[in-house]
């Protein structure tokens, strides 16, 4: 080998760790927790707390925005912990990662999921995003506002676990070529819709339950004071596509589960729990053969 063969095969070799580095970077998966908090307003409340009350779990004293900022990979707020793609904050899961709520509390924020995401809380922990939190000034602004907003490019998958999300005009807003799995989750008094699916989103739902979309009192006072823009528990708009599975639906001002798709066949509902919708079902009736070859099921 001589000098030129030697240097070329030295710079192939950190172009090679480069890319080696570069990929392990890119393919991170980035593990966070979530506390959780008294329940004081503002939202993200940082004052210091007794040790190990008000779930903070890690016993540093901080909830809320002060845990957020102290550099370590356990979070006050769930936005602060889902982070933006390319964020500031590298201890975040930076949209590509799984987010977990270790200890009970609301989280009056609107979640905006762009990347590949697992937002779950712990096995018994509640972890309740409410738009309302009594004496919190931003109330009013949230109650416009879906509870989590799903807008993810079709190459990455987000998961949604035991995830309670109320009083938004949507519990949960899949959008454009989002890839979503919601499973043990709850949405309820949301006004215009429990779960709402759109553009060419996939979407399934399984062991959830979806109650009294269209009824709430204050922000409004659905129904009897103002319409909901429909009250319905499930629906998937436009081109979307989905399974819903072992889920409730009750109380819905307006329909239960409901397919305004462009094809009667891109909805799938198997073993589900409805009752008091407006009506259970619209254009969509239950599979009688499951939701493994749901695209034959109108044929039959
Ligand atoms: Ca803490
Ligand atoms: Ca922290």
């Amino acid at each position: 080998m001589n000098f030129l063969q030697f240097r070329g095969s030295i710079r192939l070799f950190l172009g090679m760790m480069i890319l080696a580095l570069g990929t392990v970077s890119a393919l991170a998966n980035h593990p966070v927790l979530v506390e959780g908090n008294c329940n004081n307003p503002p939202a993200g409340n940082p004052a210091s707390v007794a040790l190990g009350t008000c779930g903070d779990y890690d016993g540093d004293g901080r909830i809320g925005t002060a845990e957020d900022m102290d550099g370590d990979r356990v979070f006050g707020t769930i936005t602060a912990a889902v982070g933006t793609i390319g964020g500031a904050n590298l201890m975040s899961a930076n949209q590509n990662g799984t987010v977990t709520i270790v200890t009970s509390g609301t989280f009056p924020e609107v979640i905006t999921i762009a990347g590949n995401i697992t937002l779950q809380a712990a096995p018994g922990v509640v972890a309740d995003l409410d738009a309302v939190l009594q004496g919190d000034p931003g109330n009013g602004v949230r109650q416009t506002q879906p509870g989590i907003i799903v807008n993810a490019p079709a190459d990455r998958y987000v998961v949604i676990r035991n995830i309670t999300s109320k009083n938004w005009t949507s519990g949960i807003q899949i959008n454009s070529v989002s890839r979503v799995a919601i499973e043990s989750c709850k949405f309820e008094n949301n006004v215009n819709y429990g779960v709402e699916v759109t553009g060419n989103a996939r979407v399934t739902i399984a062991k959830s339950e979806i109650h009294a979309t269209g009824f709430r009192q204050g922000g409004g006072n659905f129904p009897t004071a103002n319409q909901p823009m429909p009250g319905k528990g499930i629906e998937f708009d436009d081109n979307s596509s989905g399974t819903v599975f072992l889920t409730t639906v009750t109380g819905s001002f307006a329909a239960g589960i409901s397919n305004q798709t462009n094809k009667s066949k891109n909805v799938c509902v198997n073993l589900v729990n409805v009752f008091d919708n407006s009506p259970n079902f619209q254009r969509v009736s239950p599979s009688k053969n499951g939701c493994d070859n749901s695209e034959n099921d109108d044929d039959k």
